[in-house]
């Protein structure tokens, strides 16, 4: 491991292997991350390797996307026997994966049609866009009337649109101007969604995620989504869910909207859909929804491709067939009831939150403060990866293929930081 600099300093020849590779990153790449000083070269499962070859338990797993592990076999071989095959054909022509992806994933989910696309917020752009067609076509407002509602700390990432619902400085600041049309509402707040909808005709959707990430592992009281659920029926507002980071068994069910029984109208998938190989999104709806964009008026090249395609078949198979839903509920109770005993010995744990294997402990400590970051420092040196979002807030998230020991050996680690750690 290596220490972080903010400057070159010597010749990088001289310089160890990881400082190499932070070096040259930081030279070439664009300053828009500041990573942990660790450069990682192999990862199988929980574990991954830096490239002077310690071992990790990765309890990030890239932002909930590497929920089967990593370099899962099966998504691994699909991977490579479809790249010997055919990877792109654009979609000018059919190739003999899309269908078959698309009947999987419609089957999977329980709806008509799924639009694919790459990154999660491309996925949430196209049900934006499936929001407004629906809006015009089939309720009726006025042409370039209609709005969407969120609420305050969402995250969908980093486009202009993405960004111009969030509440977050450092996404928006100095990006302006942003797109029109955005209602903000409270978080896990019915009251004030049922106020929005009332008092405006033109509102067309609410984009939520049903536990907000990067908000810092935000779960809403019980009955939230159900409650979701009947005022957009009641105001004729679909309901989109973000399950780009809950879904596909993080939180312990297939999908975060199972624990409550609720079905979106749009539903918005990336990440884990591809296990962590290439970028996979999708955005799912039925028919009276999906058909109001025809042809030529939405897509991307690599939308559907056909290595995507055969990649997200096998990342699914792989979360049914290793019952990764019932393993990360599994696991995150034990990961839960040991943080809660640890709270009662360590005073730096204000809450401990989450549901399946997407968990948050919050310190007692202001936003700004260094201690969360320097906490997570400590684990790097203990060989357990994971990071901070707004300061006082480590998210913990490992693949969802992390078993009793490894989960065990976890909290040792995370417990003995905590408990040595001096303010
Ligand atoms: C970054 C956090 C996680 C997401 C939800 C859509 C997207 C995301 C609920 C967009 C993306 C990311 C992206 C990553 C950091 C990250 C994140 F730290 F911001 F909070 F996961 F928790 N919906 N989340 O969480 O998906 O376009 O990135 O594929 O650095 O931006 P994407």
């Amino acid at each position: 491991m290596a220490s972080y600099t903010n400057t070159i300093t010597q010749d990088t020849a001289t310089l160890d292997t990881s400082q190499y590779a932070i070096e040259l990153e930081y030279k070439y790449g664009a300053h828009n991350y500041k990573p942990m000083p660790v450069v990682l070269a192999k990862g199988l499962g929980v574990h991954v390797w830096d490239v002077e070859g310690k071992q990790y338990l990765d309890f990030l797993s890239a932002y909930s996307a590497v929920s089967q592990g990593h370099c899962h076999p099966d998504i691994v071989a699909a991977m490579i026997e479809q790249a010997q095959k055919l990877t792109l054909t654009s979609r000018a022509f059919y190739n003999d994966q899309l269908g078959e992806c698309e009947k999987f994933l419609c089957e999977y989910f329980g709806y008509d049609k799924v639009l694919m696309m790459n990154s999660g917020v491309e996925g949430g752009e196209t049900a934006l866009k499936l929001t407004r067609k629906w809006a015009y076509k089939v309720k009726g407002i006025a042409p370039n009337k209609a709005k969407t509602v969120y609420a305050s700390g969402n995250f969908w990432g980093r486009t202009l649109a993405a960004i111009s619902s969030s509440t977050d400085p450092s996404s928006t600041d100095d990006y302006g101007p942003f797109l029109p049309g955005v209602i903000l509402v409270p978080y896990d707040d019915l009251n004030a969604l049922e106020d929005a909808f009332k008092n405006d005709p033109d509102i067309a959707g609410f984009m939520v995620e049903p536990i907000q990430g990067e908000a810092g592992v935000v779960v809403p009281q019980d009955g939230y989504l159900k409650g979701v659920r009947g005022l957009c029926t009641k105001y004729n507002v679909l309901f989109i869910a973000d399950e780009v980071q809950t879904g596909i068994g993080r939180t312990g069910k297939r999908l975060a909207c199972d624990w409550e029984g609720v079905k979106p109208d749009i539903l918005v998938l990336g990440k884990a859909l591809s296990g962590g190989t290439i970028p996979v999104s999708a955005a799912l709806a039925n028919d009276e929804i999906m058909l109001t964009i025809a042809p030529g008026e939405h897509g991307s090249t690599y939308g559907g491709n056909p290595l995507a395609c055969a990649v997200t078949i096998a990342a699914l198979k792989v979360v049914e067939d290793e019952n990764l839903a019932e393993n990360a509920e599994l696991m995150g109770q034990l990961f839960r009831n040991k943080m809660l005993a640890l709270q009662k010995q360590c005073s730096l744990i204000e809450t401990v939150r989450g549901k399946g294997l997407l968990n948050a402990i919050v310190i007692n400590d202001t936003e700004d403060s260094p201690t969360a970051m320097k906490l997570c420092y400590q684990m790097m040196d203990k060989g357990l990866l994971c990071k901070p979002t707004h300061g006082n807030k480590i998210r913990f998230a490992p693949p969802l293929v992390i078993n009793e020991e490894q989960m065990n050996l976890a909290c040792d680690i995370i417990s003995g930081v905590f408990l040595d750690y001096k303010m």
